[in-house]
C-alpha cells in the first residue's frame, strides 16, 4: 500500500468535524488506498469531546487510519500535513459587531498561517471552511511566509453542490448532467451562482430553465441555503459541509473532468476585473493538486453587476482586515 499522508484539521470537536473526520479516516478524502494520519486542533476547553471523537474513530476500526493527534497547539497539530482543513473559527455570538468577528477571526488565523508555514510539509494544500472563509483565507495565506499562494484555497463547493442540486431538479435531470456551474465572489449571501455557462444533459441551462425562476427562485435559494437549513434543522449544515470539504480537496487533489470545471476560492490574479490577491470564488479546472482559474467566459451584464457586488463585500473585508494590521 502507498505511505500514508497527514491530514490536519481544525475545530476537531465541532459538528462538521463530526461528519468530516470519519469521512476522511474512511478514505473518501485520499482514496481507498492512502494510509491516513488524522492530527486534529481544537481550543483547549474543548479537548476532551476531542478525544471522546478519536475514542469513536477508534472504534470504527478504519483500516486505512493509523494515527489520530490532538493537540491545542497549531504548530504541532500542523506537523507534517500534506492537507491542512481548517474548519474551526470563532462564531459570531449576539451582538458582536462583523468588526468584532473578523478581529477574532483574525488572531486565529494570522496565527494558523504562520503556524503552517513553520510545521506543514513542503506539499501542503490548504482548505478554509470557517466563517468568514474567504478573509479567514486570505489572512493565513498572508501569514504563511514561504507557502505558495497557490496552496490556499476557501471553501465555495458547497455553494456549488447546491446550485448544481437545484438546477438538476427544476430540470428533471439527474445531477450527474449538470456541468459548467460556477460560483463567483464571496462565501456569503452576496454570492453569485451563475448558469450562464452551465449545460444540463449537453443542453445550455438557460434554454432548460428561465430567466424568472433563476432570477427570483434559484439565485436566492442558493445564496440563503444556508439559512434555510438552520431554520429548519435548528443547527447550521454539517454533513453537506463536510461532504463539500471532502469534494473540494478530493477534486483539487485529482483533477475536474475534461471539459469541465468546479467552484474554488482562491486569491484572484485579476481575472475577470476581481482585484488582485483578494481571495473570491471562480470557476476553476484543477489537476494534481494545481488550479487555474477559467478563462475567456463571457460574462454579461446581469453577471457583472452580481460580481461585481460580492467582489466589493470582500474588498470591505480586506480593508477592514488590513486596517487591523492582520496582512
Ligand atoms: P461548530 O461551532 O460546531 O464547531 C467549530 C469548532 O471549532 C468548535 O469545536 C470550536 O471549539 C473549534 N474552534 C474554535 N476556534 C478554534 C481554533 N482557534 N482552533 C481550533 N478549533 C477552534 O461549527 P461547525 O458547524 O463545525 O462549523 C465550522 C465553521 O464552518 C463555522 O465557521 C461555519 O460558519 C463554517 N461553515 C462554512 C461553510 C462554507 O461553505 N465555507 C458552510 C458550513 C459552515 O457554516
Amino acid at each position: 500500500s502507498r505511505r500514508p499522508v497527514t491530514v490536519a484539521v481544525t475545530g476537531g470537536a465541532g459538528q462538521i468535524c463530526y461528519s468530516l473526520l470519519f469521512r476522511i479516516a474512511s478514505g473518501a478524502l485520499l482514496g481507498p488506498d492512502v494510509p491516513v494520519r488524522l492530527r486534529v486542533l481544537e481550543i483547549t476547553p474543548a479537548l476532551g469531546a476531542a478525544e471522546g471523537v478519536a475514542m469513536e474513530l477508534d472504534d470504527c476500526a478504519f483500516p486505512l487510519l493509523q494515527s489520530v493527534d490532538i493537540s491545542d497547539d497549531a504548530a504541532t497539530a500542523f506537523d507534517g500535513a500534506s492537507v491542512a482543513m481548517l474548519v474551526g473559527s470563532r462564531p459570531r455570538t449576539k451582538g458582536m459587531e462583523r468588526g468584532d468577528l473578523l478581529e477574532a477571526n483574525g488572531a486565529i488565523f494570522t496565527g494558523q498561517g504562520r503556524a503552517l508555514a513553520q510545521s506543514a510539509a513542503d506539499d501542503l494544500r490548504v482548505l478554509v471552511v470557517g466563517n468568514p472563509a474567504n478573509t479567514n483565507c486570505l489572512i493565513a495565506m498572508n501569514n504563511a511566509a514561504g507557502v505558495p499562494a497557490e496552496r490556499f484555497s476557501a471553501m465555495t463547493r458547497l455553494d456549488h453542490n447546491r446550485a448544481v442540486a437545484q438546477l438538476a431538479k427544476k430540470a428533471g435531470a439527474p445531477v450527474a448532467d449538470v456541468e459548467r456551474v460556477a460560483i463567483w465572489g464571496n462565501h456569503s449571501a452576496t454570492q453569485y451562482p451563475d448558469l450562464t455557462h452551465a449545460v444540463v444533459g449537453g443542453r445550455p441551462a438557460l434554454e432548460v430553465v428561465d430567466q424568472p425562476w433563476v432570477e427570483s427562485d434559484f439565485i436566492p435559494t442558493v445564496q440563503k441555503r444556508g439559512a434555510a437549513i438552520i431554520e429548519a434543522r435548528g443547527s447550521s449544515s454539517a454533513a453537506s459541509a463536510a461532504n463539500a470539504a471532502i469534494d473540494h480537496v478530493r477534486t483539487w487533489l485529482t483533477g475536474t473532468p475534461e471539459g469541465g470545471w468546479t467552484s474554488m476560492a482562491v486569491r484572484s490574479d485579476g481575472s475577470y476585473g476581481v482585484p488582485e490577491g483578494l481571495v473570491s470564488s471562480f470557476p476553476v479546472t484543477t489537476r494534481d493538486g494545481s488550479y487555474e482559474i477559467v478563462q475567456g467566459l463571457d460574462v454579461d451584464d446581469f453577471s457583472r453587476s452580481r460580481i461585481d457586488a460580492s467582489v466589493a463585500e470582500l474588498a470591505e473585508e480586506r480593508d477592514a482586515v488590513a486596517g487591523m494590521g492582520l496582512l
